[in-house]
């Protein structure tokens, strides 16, 4: 076990404890042995452990070094699991909600008998918890957000977390002889910015062997399901993996219905239907006569009705008239209608993309220099590199001053002249959209840019008419290129401040501003949901990675795949045209 799993054990053996109210010493304990095992180094950890020293660490007394030992020799902790076993499973489900600590829990349970989320909410609703001494109504309704927040989030992944697991699976499987075919469906071939769960399916005549290997592959937490042409797991990570084996005749219908989504499937059957067929998992067949949808495909396949051959999706689009739809569009919203008019859009591609606006460098807060940015910005092929470090305001995200940012743009402009990179760099700042709307640099200092990039990082708790008034001043600002994250969400960590996107949207298109798509897999902020409509109407996106790292700058493809779902084209996209063109671009939005 690594050092910081077994410092996040101790923590937890604390917050149990605390659950369980036995004495406060004994919990601080707990809680400074995980401090102090944090901070250690690994290899100096190891090196006390094997020499029996680890008491001669301040913080580490006699019946800690013994649980660390055996964590860290055995893997496992009888005492954690023991006291685990303990305590009622509803209990420490409590923990999960946001705003609820052991103290807290301790005083529902014995106050008012609460042991589970179920009991919790129950008591909110009755304003039980509101009454009780030490709550009050504010802390009721931090807990009925903490439960609906769970409830929403709890069991979702974020997409690239989703694909990171999926890859190797998907690899194992088309490794196996056995598998003819093997593909992914679901959210996560839609490309949707969180994943419920992974979706395989494989086709194949001989279902045992990869049955077998799914549910014994590195990473399986637990088997959920095993059965001969269907199998579930859960991975280390909590995320859920199902695997479906289909006969290849069959396999493209599966793939469809599999890929969904729910709302895109009932309408194509709809739509089949109306042609007087019936379109499921199984097959395509004539609706009418005896028999169920199953039992018609499986005739089919015997030879007994006829039916045109469907092996491919583009086949079975065409057998109902339609243009072949990314599996991106698969949303219901519209993707039919436009297919069967041959109306779908041309969707941007990862190679479309020239450059990259706002990334961050060791000047802020990011992890590389300028130059390795510029560097690795030329590994990946693009044309230019956008720097918008933070401005004075984001103190800590050491915004840089006046001064500082003058010598960035100095430093920039000797990069380029000096031609050691074929990449070219624009001089840019992701200014502070200060609480009133005025930026955070005068416009003397915001002259000397190529760009300007204005986000909001403070004062997140306006009303929704404030925020909206206070990013539209922003804006109308003549030297703002770019509006960053329009919401500041974290997905699955943080809601978004209110927002009008509708006005905010018409001010942007008004004062010909750029919107962002900012790719880092935590935000794809401005989201998916909002952009076609936004992009008709004359918005134009850029796909920013807001890279924190060299690596960071390759999050602009999961950008790519939000604005793929918004149905972007690469018209829309300005990170999408040549060099030659931007200069002019961010020239004519000054002048405005
Ligand atoms: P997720 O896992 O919550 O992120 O979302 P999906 O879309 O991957 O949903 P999932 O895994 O429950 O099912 C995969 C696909 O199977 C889904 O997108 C559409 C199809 N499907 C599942 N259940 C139904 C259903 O009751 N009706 C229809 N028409 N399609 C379904
Ligand atoms: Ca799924
Ligand atoms: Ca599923
Ligand atoms: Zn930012």
């Amino acid at each position: 076990m690594t050092k910081n799993e077994m410092a996040g054990v101790l923590a937890e053996i604390g917050v149990l404890l605390e659950l369980n109210g036995e004495n406060p010493f004994k919990v601080r304990a707990y809680q400074t042995g995980a401090r102090v095992l944090e901070a250690i180094e690994e290899a100096e950890l190891v090196r006390l452990i094997a020499a029996g020293e680890l008491e001669s660490v301040k913080g580490i007394g006699e019946a800690l070094a013994k649980k660390i030992t055996e964590l860290h020799t055995t893997g496992r902790l009888g005492f954690y699991e023991k006291l685990k076993a303990s305590i009622p499973h509803g209990l420490v489900e409590l923990l999960q909600i946001s705003g609820v600590g052991p103290k807290k829990i301790r005083a529902l349970q014995a106050k008012l008998g609460v042991d589970s989320i179920a009991k919790l909410q129950a008591a909110c609703e009755t304003g039980a918890v509101a009454a009780l001494e030490g709550f009050g109504e504010k802390s009721q309704e931090k807990i009925i957000e903490g439960i609906r927040h769970r409830e929403k989030y709890a069991r979702r992944h974020l997409w690239f977390e989703a694909w990171a697991a999926a890859e190797p699976i998907l690899a194992g499987l088309r490794g196996l002889t056995q598998v003819l075919r093997a593909e992914h469906a679901g959210s996560l071939r839609r490309r949707m910015e969180t994943v419920g769960d992974l979706d395989f399916l494989v086709s194949t005549s001989d279902p045992k062997p990869v049955v077998d290997w799914f549910v014994a592959q590195g990473g399986v937490a637990e088997v959920t399901a095993h059965g001969e042409t269907k199998a579930s797991v859960r991975l280390q990570s909590g995320l859920q993996a199902d695997l479906r084996l289909i006969p290849q005749e069959q396999f493209v219908f599966a793939w469809h219905h599999f890929t969904g989504s729910k709302d895109h499937n009932i309408q194509m059957r709809q739509r089949a239907l109306g042609r007087g067929l019936s379109l499921s998992e199984w097959g395509l067949v004539p609706a009418a006569g005896e028999g169920t949808a199953k039992e018609k495909a499986e005739k089919q396949k015997d030879g007994k009705t006829e039916g045109k051959e469907i092996a491919s999706e583009t086949e079975l689009f065409a057998a109902l008239g339609l243009k072949f739809i990314p599996p991106e569009l698969r949303e219901g919203l519209g993707e039919i209608e436009a297919a069967e008019q041959g109306a779908l859009p041309v969707l941007i591609e990862e190679a479309d993309i020239r450059g990259v606006f706002h990334n961050h460098t060791t000047a802020s807060d990011g992890h590389n220099t300028l130059e390795e940015m510029a560097a690795a910005a030329q590994a990946l092929g693009l044309e230019y590199l956008g720097i918008a470090d933070h401005s004075k305001s984001s103190v800590q995200a050491r915004g840089l001053d006046e001064a500082r940012i003058a010598a960035q743009i100095a430093a920039i402009r000797r990069l380029n002249a000096s031609g050691k990179f074929r990449t070219h760099v624009f001089a840019g700042t992701e200014c502070d959209i200060l609480p009133d709307g005025r930026l955070d640099f005068a416009d003397e200092v915001l002259a000397e840019l190529d760009y300007v990039v204005v986000s909001v990082h403070s004062a997140f708790k306006q009303s929704r008419e404030a925020m909206t008034a206070r990013i539209i001043r922003a804006m109308e600002h003549p030297h703002v290129t770019m509006l960053g994250h329009l919401t500041g969400r974290l997905l699955l960590q943080r809601e978004g401040y209110e927002i009008d996107a509708d006005k905010i949207i018409d001010a942007a298109i008004a004062h010909r501003v750029v919107i962002e798509l900012n790719a880092n897999p935590w935000r794809l902020d401005m989201d998916w949901r909002l952009w076609r409509r936004a992009a008709e109407r004359g918005l134009m996106c850029a796909i920013n990675p807001d890279a924190h790292d060299t690596a960071g700058l390759t999050d602009f493809r999961l950008g790519v795949g939000a604005a793929r779902k918004g149905w972007l084209t690469k018209e829309h996209v300005i990170t999408a045209r040549p060099r030659a063109d931007i200069r002019r671009l961010l020239v004519e939005r000054k002048i405005g």
